[in-house]
C-alpha cells in the first residue's frame, strides 16, 4: 500500500521538530491567572499585527468564533451571514446553542466570487426594527472563504460590505481562520484586512501549521468579556505557554511560506482540470483550498463524490467530499513538491 497524502485538510500538519524544541524550553505561568509571559507575548505580537488593542488566546478557532459571537450578541439576537459560510455549516449550531441567536443569510447572488457578500445583498437581508423580528447585532465574514472555494475578499468589497455593516448598526467578526492566506494572496498586511472588522479570529491550527490555538483579537473592552466568557466555557487553559510558544514560532516561520501552498495548490488544480475526471475552472484556486467539481461522465461511471472519496483513499489519497459533485484538497506545511507530483500521478491514474 502507497503512504497516504493527506490532502484532506491544512489541520492535519504536525509540529516540526524546531516547533517542538521552541515549545519545549519555553518559559510557562498559569494563564487564568495571567501569568504565563508567552501567552501574553503571543497576544500581544498578534494584536499588534492586526492594528488592534488585545487579543485572546483560545482552543480553537471554533471557539474564538463563538466567543465574538458571545461578546457582541445577546440572547434572542439576529446574526447575519452567508449560508455556506462555516459559523453557519460546521460548528454544531454554537451561535444557537450557546449564545442563543439566529441567523439570517446575506446571499452572494450580485458578489464577485462564492460566499463574498456585497452592500446591496447586506442591506436588502436587514430587516426593519419592528416588534415582530429578532434584532440583528451582528454580520459575520469570512477570509478566506472556505467553501467558496478559499476565496479572497477583494480589498474594495470588503471595505464597502463592512462600512455599510457598521453604519447600519451592526458589529462586524471576521472569521479569519485563514486570514493569513488572504494576506498573502493579496499582498497586503494584516492591519488592512483587519480594520474594518471589530473582531477576527485567526487560527494557529491551520496554514501556520501549530498544534493547537486560534487568537480572536478586538478592542480591550471586547476581548476582556471574551476572556470571561471563554473561563465559562472552560476555555480558561493553565501552563498554555507550551501551545502559544509554538503559535510565536510559526509567526517568525511559517508566516512567509504560505505562497508555496498556493502555488502547490494552483499546479494541483491545473493538473486536476485537464483529468476527464474533473470539471472546474482552476483559475478559480486563489489559495491554499482547492475545490473540484466532479465531471457528469465521473459521477455516471463511478458514482458521486462521496464514493470517489472512498475509491481516492483506496488510491492512497486523503481528501474530503463536500458535497456531492465536489471534493476538497487542501496543500499545507507537511507536503512538498515530490508529494504533490505523486498525488496528481495518482489521481490521475484513476
Ligand atoms: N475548518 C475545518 C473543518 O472544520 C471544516 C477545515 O478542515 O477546513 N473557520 C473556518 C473558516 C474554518 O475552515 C475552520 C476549520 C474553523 C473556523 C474552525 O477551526 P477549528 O477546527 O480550530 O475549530
Amino acid at each position: 500500500m502507497n503512504q497516504p497524502i493527506d490532502l484532506r485538510s491544512d489541520t492535519v500538519t504536525r509540529p516540526t521538530p524546531a516547533m517542538r524544541k521552541a515549545m519545549a524550553n519555553t518559559e510557562v505561568g498559569d494563564d487564568v491567572m495571567r501569568t504565563d509571559p508567552t501567552v501574553i507575548a503571543l497576544e500581544e505580537r498578534t494584536a499588534g499585527l492586526f492594528g488592534k488593542q488585545a487579543a485572546l488566546f483560545v482552543p480553537s478557532g471554533t471557539m474564538a468564533n463563538l466567543l465574538a459571537i458571545l461578546a457582541q450578541t445577546s440572547a434572542g439576537d439576529e446574526i447575519l451571514t452567508h449560508s455556506e459560510s462555516h459559523i453557519f455549516y460546521y460548528e454544531g449550531g454554537g451561535y444557537a446553542a450557546v449564545a442563543g441567536c439566529s441567523i439570517k443569510f446575506v446571499d452572494d447572488a450580485d458578489s464577485p466570487k462564492p460566499g463574498i457578500m456585497t452592500a446591496a445583498s447586506l442591506g436588502k437581508a436587514i430587516r426593519p426594527s419592528d416588534v415582530h423580528f429578532p434584532t440583528p447585532k451582528l454580520f459575520t465574514i469570512e477570509n478566506t472563504h472556505n467553501r467558496g472555494g478559499g476565496v479572497v475578499w477583494p480589498m474594495d468589497v470588503l471595505k464597502e460590505t463592512c462600512t455599510f455593516a457598521k453604519e447600519a448598526g451592526l458589529c462586524v467578526h471576521t472569521d479569519g481562520a485563514r486570514i493569513w492566506n488572504a494576506a498573502c494572496a493579496l499582498g497586503v498586511d494584516l492591519q488592512s484586512l483587519a480594520a474594518h472588522t471589530d473582531t477576527i479570529s485567526a487560527c494557529l491550527s491551520k496554514g501556520l501549521g501549530c498544534p493547537v490555538g486560534s487568537l480572536l483579537i478586538g478592542d480591550q473592552e471586547t476581548i476582556d468579556i471574551a476572556r470571561h466568557k471563554r473561563k465559562m466555557l472552560g476555555g480558561g487553559m493553565r501552563q498554555a505557554g507550551v501551545l502559544a510558544a509554538a503559535g510565536l514560532y510559526a509567526l517568525d516561520h511559517h508566516l512567509d511560506r504560505l505562497g508555496e501552498d498556493h502555488a502547490r495548490a494552483t499546479k494541483t488544480a491545473s493538473a486536476l482540470a485537464e483529468m476527464p475526471m474533473f470539471d472546474f475552472d482552476p483559475a478559480k484556486v486563489e489559495t491554499n483550498l482547492v475545490y473540484a467539481k466532479l465531471s457528469e461522465q465521473a459521477v455516471e461511471a463511478v458514482g458521486d463524490a462521496f464514493v470517489w472519496q472512498d475509491k481516492l483513499e483506496a488510491a492512497g489519497i486523503l481528501c474530503y467530499a463536500e458535497s456531492v459533485d465536489t471534493i476538497r484538497f487542501v496543500t499545507h506545511l507537511d507536503l512538498d513538491d515530490a508529494m504533490i507530483e505523486e498525488a496528481i500521478g495518482r489521481i490521475g491514474s484513476l
